[in-house]
């Protein structure tokens, strides 16, 4: 477990505490030692004098940390979970509820569940406890309202390190024999409802006791041999599907619980036509009673004579529709720099030496640098002449920074008419142009259809970023007519952006399948970091390209520079 991981199960353990009633100097060691770890730039693994070396960790809460650290469990927050009623965890989820609150409602009004703090506000039973009021009833129920409507699904961007934690967990487990993930998280799709693995082992109780005891299970829904279902608490709260199954019957259960459920209603058809059943142990030859196991997922489509699809594909939008093998579909390995990210110029938390060096480190051979232009006042835009003296900042870190090139670039806003920020001698200037929209996102589709067309035919203009500006559930894509920007982005040789945010992921899969094949576009991916680590989310956008059936060749950051400098000049 990495820092921030052990100190979220300290908090974890110290809301318990509070909820529990516990001496309130106990509590705040532990928020004190979570806080230290946390901030800590050593890793504790790596402190020479073990946790009670930092400022802030004593006797009592390093030994705590060290079982986190040696176990993986936490038997004090295994305790309180025991001995508390169960329904009290959530509780804390809910906006406004703080251990205080949910330690006075439990404890006074004997509030056990959800369910059960409804009825007491529903009472007016609250304003009786000592510091509360209608007021703070009020804001109570506005939390429950908004616990309520929170969106089922979450961003894959926010769980894929916590998927990575568990299965790295299933993986060290001496009984399990293979374990991977599965579901929508195999699959990359943008958001995910739940955190799907399957695990081959001999021991199913052994792995399925070990994956109820982890700290961070705030609740189990299913304990069997089979299927462990939990709801799993890091930062935030998620449930966890884990399959269990023997060794033979992995690649089949693999195949089965990666899904979709779509493309599998696809694989039994097809085990049909040859008189087989597919399920998740493998493929049953009815007629000579002979079930069939694999090696490997190739294994499973080749016996189906089905081309291989990856996971990212396997959604039925016409993968098994091909009579070829698929083409390899690009890689991480394929990327070779970042071509949108900001500086402390414009908004972002680096400088241009800092930016260039984290993205030598990731092994890139060039980054563009592309700071917000003047008119995007709340971002600190550049004017002309801030351009100017930042140029001359890039090229001295080209001097200075071996094995990376860095590209002086912009991105400009399209401003509401259709007019671009800066006029084309100041565009002519530099290596890569970028045009996006940052305001007037409510105007009509045949306004912001022709505004963004506009600048898509200044020729100065190389890529337009995060094409739709949808940010998912927070903003929808506006109004425009995307088959025109399309067909334009091909007329004119303009490059499409898949922006790799999180929360943009924009192209998204949809989009960058049909304008490939519908209108043979080519596209850039890029992270739009405004930090070092903002970089970090490549493998993001390198999994949507993957969803939206992307080859190498498609994407220009897969070009070699010399080749990309052509491209941007022509
Ligand atoms: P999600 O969780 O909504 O993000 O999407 P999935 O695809 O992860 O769905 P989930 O977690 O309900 O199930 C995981 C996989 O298990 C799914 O992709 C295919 C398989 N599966 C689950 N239920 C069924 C079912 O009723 N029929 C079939 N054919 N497959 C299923
Ligand atoms: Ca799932
Ligand atoms: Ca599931
Ligand atoms: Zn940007």
């Amino acid at each position: 477990m990495n820092n921030k991981q052990v100190a979220s199960v300290l908090n974890q353990l110290a809301d318990m505490m509070e909820v529990n009633g516990d001496n309130p100097f106990k509590v705040n060691a532990y928020r004190r030692a979570a806080r230290a770890v946390e901030n800590s730039r050593a890793s504790l693994t790596e402190l020479d004098g073990g946790p009670e070396a930092l400022s802030g960790v004593g006797k009592g809460t390093a030994s705590v940390i060290k079982e986190i650290l040696e176990t993986g469990s936490c038997t004090p927050l295994e305790e309180l979970r025991q001995k508390l009623p169960e329904g009290l965890p959530e509780l804390l989820q809910i906006p406004g509820m703080g251990p205080k609150t949910v330690h006075a409602v439990y404890h006074q009004l004997g509030v056990t569940d959800l369910e059960a703090l409804e009825q007491a506000l529903k009472e007016k039973r609250l304003r009786s406890l000592s510091g509360f009021g209608p007021k703070k009833e009020e804001k109570i129920l506005e939390g429950i309202r908004r616990y309520r409507e929170r969106p089922d699904r979450m961003l894959l961007g926010h769980v894929l390190p916590v998927a990575e934690e568990i299965l790295k967990r299933l993986r060290e487990h001496p009984a399990v024999e293979q374990a991977e993930t599965a579901g929508s998280l195999r699959r990359m799709k943008e958001t995910v409802k739940d955190l799907d693995f399957v695990v081959a082992t001999r021991h199913p109780e052994q792995v399925a006791d070990a994956i109820v005891s982890m700290p961070e299970v705030t609740r189990v829904i299913n304990h069997g041999d089979t299927k462990v279902s939990v709801m799993f608490h890091q930062g935030f709260e998620i449930q966890v599907d884990i399959r269990l199954v023997s060794p033979e019957q992995f690649v089949a259960a693999l195949v089965h619980f990666t899904g979709s459920k779509e493309h599998n209603v696809r694989l039994r058809q097809r085990a049909k036509e040859f008189g087989w059943k597919v399920s998740e142990y493998g493929i049953y030859d009815v007629k000579r009673d002979e079930v069939f196991t694999f090696a490997d997922e190739k294994e499973v489509y080749q016996k189906l004579q089905l081309p291989y699809v990856i996971p990212e594909m396997r959604e039925d939008r016409g993968e098994l529709d091909v009579e070829e093998e698929h083409p390899e579909r690009i890689r991480l390995e394929d990327y070779r720099g970042d071509l949108h990210m900001h500086t402390r110029w414009s908004d972002g938390a680096h400088s241009i030496r800092e930016m260039a060096l984290a993205a030598e480190e990731r092994g890139y051979e060039y980054i563009a640098i592309t700071d917000h232009s003047q008119s995007l006042k709340v971002a600190s835009g550049l004017t002309a002449d801030d351009l100017r003296r930042q140029r001359e900042e890039i090229a001295r870190v080209n001097e200075e920074v071996d094995g990376i090139t860095v590209l002086a670039g912009i991105e400009m806003d399209i401003l509401p008419g259709g007019e671009l920020d800066f006029p084309d001698e100041v565009l002519v200037e530099l290596d890569l142009v970028i045009a996006s929209i940052h305001s007037a996102f409510q105007q009509d589709q045949e306004t912001m259809t022709k505004r963004i067309l506009q600048a898509m035919e200044n020729p100065h203009v190389h890529i337009i970023a995060h094409p739709t500006g949808r940010l998912i559930h927070r903003r929808d894509p506006y109004a425009v007519d995307m088959h025109r920007i399309f067909q334009a982005a091909k007329e004119t040789g303009t490059v499409l952006e898949l922006n790799a945010n999180p929360h943009r992921l924009d192209l998204n899969d949809y989009w960058l399948k049909l304008a490939r094949e519908e209108y043979g576009v080519d596209f850039t991916i890029n992270t739009d970091a405004h930090s070092t680590e903002g970089m970090g989310v490549i493998p993001l956008g390198i999994a949507t390209a993957r969803r939206g059936w992307l080859e190498a060749d498609h994407v220009i950051n897969t070009y070699s520079l010399d080749r990309l400098l052509a491209r941007l000049k022509s």
